[in-house]
């Protein structure tokens, strides 16, 4: 099969879909790879590394996507790339259609058959090609929302870890999943104070143990909820309903009664937020006042740290990509049902149903 990894040019977005050694396992397989100049640069992969591993390196975008019968992206296709989608081709990537109508009608007027990394899913729950990435913006969470809560950043001027003799900060993570229990772990290694609420008490049985009771747990519900946020310098927003968009679990109005200066990362902006204010940003300009309080509402917080996550991230995505060029997309579908529910279009349908109700499409 032909496969395509082009270039990424969202914003500082400095990942790329494939690494010289998913490169080469492709190649001896068979296919033929074609990647485009520069791809693996932001991610120190230099273009010689590539052509070693076997790929043709075309130096255009256009002739890159026009060989791909499977192309492999990290994030969604942006505006200058709509016209650029085939339909006789497969696209595997995140895709995050629930808040972007755009996007989803380009996929559908091109007849792309479209997979999304983060609706694979498997019988456990688990979302395999978003756990990776879930860890890197866990992680960074509480370092980017530290930054912001320094004062020159407009922040409260709180130290996460205090010192002897005074409080650290309070910090309120929203969602124990992948992503809230490594923003907690970071967090806790600071040497903050947090508190992490979950509906499901299993989660929080676990983070209990995991930690051995040094990370508050408590059931999520909107009372609860409240009092954490209204005594929290940072809060975390790591929700995630796979495939539909985040709930709003915090509103303008109890962002006006936080404490001024107070910091909200929402990791979960590229589901649309769960902040009522959330907007996305980017890491050029990653921040915003709302009330007195700094929201950071980055929508590829990976992408600052593309040599992780370009690891991470082909790390787990390789074994699928291995099989729709080995198998064709069909085949790997029916052979495999956590690949087959990433299905997302297909010849001018919309089959995920998260997306299809998001937008109010018929499936
Ligand atoms: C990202 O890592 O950018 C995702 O979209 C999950």
């Amino acid at each position: 099969m032909r496969i395509a990894v082009p270039r990424e040019i969202k914003k500082h977005e400095y990942r790329v879909a494939a690494t010289p050694a998913g490169v080469h396992e492709l190649t001896e397989r068979g296919h033929d790879v074609f990647v485009e100049a520069d791809a693996g640069a932001g991610s120190a992969i230099s273009d010689e590394e590539y052509l070693a591993a076997g790929a043709k390196v075309l130096s255009k975008a256009e002739d890159v996507w026009a060989e791909g019968e499977l192309v492999l992206k990290v994030k969604e296709p942006i505006e200058q790339e709509y016209s650029l989608l085939q339909r006789d081709q497969v696209l595997f990537t995140y895709l995050h259609l629930a808040p972007n109508r755009p996007l989803t009608d380009a996929l559908i007027n091109a007849g792309t058959t479209s997979f999304a990394y983060e609706t694979v899913q498997l019988p456990s729950g688990a979302l395999p090609l978003l756990a990776p990435m879930s860890e890197v913006a866990g992680r960074l969470a509480p370092q980017v929302g530290s930054y912001a809560l320094l004062k020159p950043s407009g922040g409260r001027g709180v130290l996460p870890g205090g010192i002897p003799g005074v409080h650290p900060a309070r910090v309120t993570v929203i969602g124990g999943g992948v992503a809230g229990i490594n923003a907690a772990r970071i967090a806790l290694g600071m040497g903050a104070d947090v508190e992490v609420l979950d509906t499901n008490v299993d989660k929080l049985r676990q983070i209990d143990n995991d930690f051995g009771g040094r990370i508050r747990t408590l059931t999520s519900n909107a009372l609860t909820l409240e009092e954490s946020i209204l005594q929290a310098d940072m809060v975390i927003g790591a929700v995630l309903v796979p495939g539909a968009r985040a709930p709003k679990l915090i509103s303008n109005a109890q962002v006006a009664r936080m404490k001024p200066g107070s910091v909200l990362v929402d990791i979960s902006i590229d589901q649309g937020g769960c902040f009522a204010d959330s907007r996305p940003t980017t890491h050029d300009d990653p921040t915003y006042l709302v009330h007195d309080s700094v929201f950071y509402c980055v929508a590829n917080m990976p992408g600052a740290v593309p040599r992780t996550s370009t690891y991470g991230l082909t790390n787990v995505t390789l074994p699928y990509a291995l099989e729709l060029a080995g198998k064709g997309w069909r085949a790997a579908a029916r052979a495999d049902e956590p690949l087959a529910l990433g299905l997302t279009t297909h010849q001018g349908a919309l089959v995920n149903e998260p997306v299809a109700i998001a937008h109010g499409i018929e499936h």
